[in-house]
């Protein structure tokens, strides 16, 4: 595994690359359903008879868990269709934001995304659930299997996103998320006043304004120099993009605080999906099942190495402070009312009758 450090300090993301989709986008409807081309044959697996060219883009660069999903996830596909599918992954800033990239694979611009429900949850409202800090267990791969067999989460939210043209196709952690901030995160004091970095979900800003923080949305693109000059104090992730995005180089803190995962989502417009001759459909499904257990063992790797990286970075030294029970239970009290407001102030029925059989599902695993 290499693990691309890129200084993200010094990187303006580019809206200049947005023309290059742009620049493809007539090419996209001959694309969608696939370029006719000759059958390259050969290969047992090969049953496909037409070349396809596909465009994947995910909200992580080079090196980085989503990034290196969609790569295997396209080789993967390349190897089993014996070249007939192509797939150009895209790293993000290319494509505009994180919400940009939504609206393109809505859109059927972009045909495969990885999608962190915490851009869309003003859009799917039950996707905010990922938002609810200690709900799921401590233990990642009890969490990861929750995350496969979730008939609450791979049926009932997934049909709610396939109402916005967003099929999901597998949901996987990227880790743990701790805190990082310019001061010590240890009690539900110290985020009195504190401004927090989150994504755009209402229910992640509800969750840091119960532990008196203001939060602040935006695109992580904007948070290394937000960090540097102060405009935020502070942001969650896991530990292996807090490294690989240099976050720590500008934070004096970093609180192991385990107060959620990172969930991601792999999604494929559902229009083009099903417009697919069925073995291919069939290869993709098979793709994703086999990219499971790869994505997990990608993100455990490279959150466990990196913590090191940045324990022994002398250069940008942060204090790495992990919460005992006692100070993680202060936290869990203040998010407990949160989850009554997601059930009473943000869902209907149909996502109380998730959250009931996510909740019974979770406490099967614990
Ligand atoms: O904090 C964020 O917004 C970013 N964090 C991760 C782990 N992946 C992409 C996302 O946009």
């Amino acid at each position: 595994m290499i693990f691309n450090k890129r200084g993200w300090k010094t990187v303006a993301m580019a809206g200049a690359l947005s023309v290059a989709l742009a620049a493809c986008g007539s090419d996209d409807s001959e694309t969608d359903t696939g370029d006719t081309g000759t059958d390259t044959g050969g290969g047992d697996e090969a049953a496909v008879e037409e070349t396809y060219n596909w465009k994947f883009v995910t909200e992580e660069v080079d090196g980085q868990v989503q990034y290196e999903y969609a790569e295997q996830f396209a080789e993967k596909l390349n190897e089993k269709s014996d070249g007939a599918i192509n797939i150009d992954v895209y790293e993000f800033g290319g494509l505009g934001s994180e919400v940009d990239q939504v609206e393109q694979l809505q859109d059927g611009l972009v045909q495969f995304a990885i999608v962190s429900p915490g851009f869309t949850g003003g859009m799917v409202e039950e996707g905010q659930v990922f938002a609810l800090q200690f709900l799921f267990p401590n233990d990642q791969e009890k969490t990861q299997e929750i995350l496969n067999t979730s008939e609450a989460l791979n049926t009932q939210l997934a049909g709610m996103y396939e109402e916005h043209n967003i099929k999901p196709l597998a949901f996987f952690t990227e880790g743990a998320m701790q805190w990082t901030g310019s001061s010590p995160l240890r009690t539900p004091a110290d985020f009195e006043g504190f401004k927090m970095r989150t994504q755009e979900s209402p229910l992640i800003q509800e969750s840091y304004e119960a532990y008196g923080a203001t939060p602040e949305a935006m695109s992580w693109s904007e948070l290394y120099t937000s960090l540097d000059r102060g405009v935020v104090d502070g942001q969650e992730n896991p530990i292996f993009f807090i490294q690989d995005a240099a976050f720590h180089e500008v934070q004096s803190d970093m609180t192991i605080s385990n107060h959620n995962n990172y969930v991601a989502m792999a999604t494929v417009n559902p229009t083009f999906y099903n417009d697919l001759p069925e073995d291919v459909r069939a290869m993709i499904d098979e793709t994703v099942e086999e990219m499971q257990p790869i994505v997990f063992d990608m993100q455990k790797e490279m959150n466990e190495s990196l913590l090191e990286e940045i324990k022994n970075d002398t250069e940008n030294p942060t204090e790495v402070y992990e919460l005992t029970e006692e100070e993680t239970a202060a936290f869990r009290e203040l998010a407990e009312p949160v989850r009554e407001y997601f059930r009473t102030e943000v869902v209907g029925e149909e996502g109380n009758a998730m959250l009931d059989l996510l909740e019974q599902e979770i406490a099967e695993h614990e």
